[in-house]
């Protein structure tokens, strides 16, 4: 179904503004359709902007390759644009919106210039849910509508949906009803009349990525690339929820949402917040090892990255999965450690960065089997095993696949569910050498908020500093809270008074990470780490005692399910457990900077929480 325009008056008139102001050669609203899709990815590989992959050995897939300088997110460039300079806090990038919107102006002005303007109406979330977002995203890009096709609902169905609102049609329980986020997304690489374009239009000078929580807009100039131009993902579902979810009652939150079938055949749900480079993905796609497997033990995906989520009119805390695809790093992909993603990858699928064999399929490293004699790398150079071991990455260590969570073989019916899931429990767990044990349960819901918040994670690129050094990473959101990180913290803490402490998650810490000694990991980790969700989902349910410690509730040996778990020794289990004053003191001394930066918005309780600890390993 084609559309022209649409009957919702203020979605027009935004769309209208924001044609004259940055002048593109004609504007497009895009249905969703199959036949536009074909379209579009048809038009980028005639540019160069795609490469159609072999379709005998991934059907409806492309590879793209964008500028070396346009390969991530950047946090250095991304903005909370608050009246007050306090309402975004030490966490995140402030500029006054005013002040912004002007910087913005001058770049805005005539930047799709040669361009076509996309309109695309999208859906965070099922469309009937309470808390499903619309948003529309306009941008100059057709790499972002392939993508965002992916990534959301898209289409006429949501602009439809969102006329129908109007007129009382929806779910008037919806959070926005009648509404839109506005998201502005431009490549900042207007053409002069005749100029050719180039495969990876991007801005390399400037780049913003501007949220504006008071009036709920989101502006990105000048990359085309993940979270910085694919505006539903960090941008909505994680920046500017967090402010309609601390407004209205509800969390926005970095997590996977996994769902496990006992042999009982009883299902839970647990979602789970860690920060990059601890297996979130695969952890999300979790396979059990074969023992468990054997027992009936079974797994089910609702989302890998983002839950929002909502006290119910059950009383327990319900989870819904605001995306519709999955954007996953590829390197260390393999049916080794994922094979549930291996086999998502498999068909219709957006490839970013990653290497191209010479059969026309894709590689990068960590994929199963021998590295290819050659390919082409993601800068589009030949490469060989030889330059491989010179350190020339054939793919991106950032390179991406976009695939549509319908393909996930384990994809949970649940995931399109309007009421979303009940959640029993709730995971943090950052990557610790050191310190932390396998898994501990907190004593109680203001005890688990303290946990998330001083979670931490040992670095393991240089990205953000020394590589071993602990980053703290607050519920793995840093990059994420759309306003004051201690009013955040206020939130969580707010929100365990939404309903009876019996039907609040419960919340554990996990470390996969520790090493003995000799600097080995100790815990297997991967498929095995569903003998600790099976204690963690015992726990919840009362049928397990665990044993105390100065943390919270530890498991004994014995209520770990070890069953074929080759040279884990109870000897080993209490190295994995172990909790050193020293180390614990340390650790609590290292978290006042976090503290300390966080200032007079620091919630009294959580320091009382760490004073708490503090006495126990003087
Ligand atoms: O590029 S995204 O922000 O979507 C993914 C990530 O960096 O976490
Ligand atoms: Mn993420």
């Amino acid at each position: 179904m084609k559309i022209t325009g649409t009957t919702h008056k203020k979605a027009a008139e935004w769309v209208e503004q924001v044609r004259q102001l940055c002048k593109p050669d004609s504007v497009y609203w895009c249905d969703g359709s199959d036949e536009e899709n074909t379209q579009l990815c048809d038009m980028l590989v005639e540019k160069g902007t795609y490469i159609r992959l072999n379709p005998e050995k991934r059907p409806g897939c492309f590879l793209a390759r964008s500028t070396p300088s346009d390969v991530a997110r950047v946090e250095e460039r991304t903005f909370i644009c608050s009246e007050k300079q306090e309402d975004a806090g030490f966490t995140n990038n402030w500029k006054a919106p005013a002040e912004m919107k002007a910087i913005l102006n001058k770049f805005l002005d005539g930047c799709m210039k040669g361009r076509t303007m996309y309109v695309i109406p999208f859906c965070m979330g099922p469309l009937d849910s309470p808390l499903a977002k619309i948003g529309i995203e306009i941008t100059d890009s057709a790499y972002v509508v392939t993508n965002m096709r992916i990534m959301t609902i898209m289409g006429a169905e949501v602009l439809k949906r969102l006329e129908d609102e109007t007129q009382g049609g929806g779910n008037p329980k919806r959070d926005g009803y009648g509404d839109f986020v506005p998201c502005l997304h431009s490549v900042g690489a207007p053409l002069e009349p005749g100029q050719k374009d180039v495969n990876w239009p991007c801005n390399n000078e400037e780049k913003y990525i501007c949220h504006f929580p008071e009036t709920g807009e989101i502006i990105s100039y000048g990359s085309g690339y993940g979270g910085n131009a694919l505006l539903g993902k960090k941008c909505l579902a994680l920046r500017i929820a967090t402010t309609k979810a601390r407004k209205n009652g509800w969390m926005a939150e970095h997590m996977l949402i996994l769902g496990v079938t006992d042999p009982q055949g009883r299902k839970s749900y647990i979602t789970g917040a860690f920060p990059s480079a601890c297996g979130k993905t695969n952890l999300a796609m979790l396979v059990p090892p074969a023992p468990l497997r054997e027992k009936g033990w079974k797994t089910s995906i609702i989302g890998d990255d983002i839950a929002w989520i909502w006290p119910h009119e059950d009383g327990t805390f319900h989870a819904i999965n605001p995306e519709n695809g999955y954007f996953g790093v590829a390197p260390g992909t393999s049916y080794k450690t994922n094979p549930i993603a291996m086999d998502t990858i498999k068909k219709n699928v957006i490839f970013t960065n990653v290497g191209l064999t010479d059969d026309g399929d894709v590689w990068w490293e960590g994929m199963d089997g021998e590295p290819p004699a050659h390919a082409i790398d993601w800068q589009g150079n030949d490469w060989t095993p030889e330059k491989g071991k010179e350190g020339i990455k054939c793919a991106h260590p950032n390179s991406r696949f976009t695939a549509p969570a319908a393909q996930c073989p384990t994809l949970d019916p649940e995931y399109y569910n309007p009421e979303g899931v009940s959640i029993s429990a709730f995971l943090f767990g950052g990557r610790r050498a050191t310190t932390m044990p396998l898994v501990y349960q907190s004593r109680d819901w203001k005890h688990g908020v303290y946990v998330g918040a001083t979670m931490g994670s040992e670095m393991t690129a240089a990205a953000f500093g020394k590589i071993g050094q602990v980053r703290r990473d607050p519920m793995a959101m840093k990059p994420f809270i759309g306003y004051n990180v201690g009013d955040y913290w206020q939130h969580w803490l707010d929100m365990g008074e939404k309903t009876c402490a019996c039907k609040l998650p419960k919340i554990f810490n996990v470390n996969w990470f520790r090493k003995d000694a000799e600097g080995h990991f100790i815990w297997p980790g991967y498929g095995d780490n569903m003998r600790v969700i099976d204690w963690v989902l015992r726990r919840c349910r009362g049928e397990v005692q665990g044993v105390e410690t100065k943390l919270g509730v530890s498991p004994a040996y014995s209520e770990l399910d070890t069953e074929g778990l080759e040279g884990y020794s109870e000897e080993q289990f209490n190295v994995n457990m172990n909790l050193s004053d020293s180390e614990w003191q340390a650790e609590l001394e290292s978290q006042t900077e976090l503290f300390n930066n966080v200032g007079d918005k620091l919630p009294a309780e959580l320091e009382s929480q760490r004073q708490t600890l503090i006495a126990k390993f003087h």
